[in-house]
């Protein structure tokens, strides 16, 4: 399920005015995200929760997967798929230990060694990036670029969520250099229309995807 995903959208209700987590999550799945991350530095858990049940049932019913970034005590209250954390959160060790066996555990890394040390620690998928500069977040990395990608893609064989100023222009690049499937906030939730960004940038990504599969298959031939 994870090597095969197209799209992660995370939820940020600061960049899409007007619309909660679960607002941003429906449109984003109607567009054909098959993963959603929840993502809220601030949020009080008491109004999360539910926002975070309403999503699980909402992926749930469509065939995606949720992942709640950073707060694993809201993932488990909420029957999330899985967590997310970074670098700063916990180690991913110790939220493989916490989590109930077949969830899902995402690991954000800059760097080979770090995404050698997620895989090590019992990560499913990494998130690697910041792939371009990024107004999103600051990560104190400079941009990682294909030539990072085609680096951690070449020391690593999980499957890898890339992150970080991923755009219409740039997801195909970003899929011939290895990634699975790109994790966008700002290039999706500031579009005036989610659920129409979302689906163009699935077929963006089916697009490069085809292209790989075909160079692939003339060098066979
Ligand atoms: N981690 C690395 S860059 C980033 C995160 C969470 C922000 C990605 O947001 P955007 O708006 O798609 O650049
Ligand atoms: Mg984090």
């Amino acid at each position: 399920m994870l090597r095969s995903l197209t799209l992660c959208v995370i939820t940020d209700p600061k960049l899409a005015p007007g619309r909660d987590h679960v607002g941003i999550a429906k449109a984003a799945l109607a567009g054909g995200a098959d993963m959603i991350q929840l993502r809220d530095k601030a949020g009080d858990l008491r109004e999360l929760l539910p926002q975070a049940r309403a999503i699980q049932a909402l992926c749930r019913s469509q065939g995606a997967i949720f992942i709640v970034n950073d707060r694993l005590d809201l993932a488990l209250a909420a029957g999330a798929d899985g967590v997310h954390v970074g670098q700063e959160d916990l180690p991913a060790e110790a939220a493989r230990r916490l989590l109930p066996p077949g969830r899902i555990l995402g690991v954000s890394t800059h760097t080979p060694e770090q995404a050698e040390a997620a895989r090590l620690g019992g990560a499913d998928y990494i998130g690697f990036g910041p792939m371009f500069p990024s107004g999103t977040k600051d990560t104190g990395y400079t941009p990682r670029g294909l030539e990072g990608l085609r680096g951690v893609r070449a020391a690593i064989c999980l499957p890898i969520l890339a992150i970080g100023g991923i755009t219409l222009d740039t997801v195909e690049g970003v899929i011939a250099a290895g990634a699975t499937a790109p994790a966008v906030i700002s290039a999706i939730l500031a579009a005036p229309d989610i659920a129409a960004a979302a689906a163009a940038f699935r077929e963006r990504v089916a697009a490069a995807r085809a292209r790989a599969g075909a160079s692939r298959g003339s060098k066979v031939a």
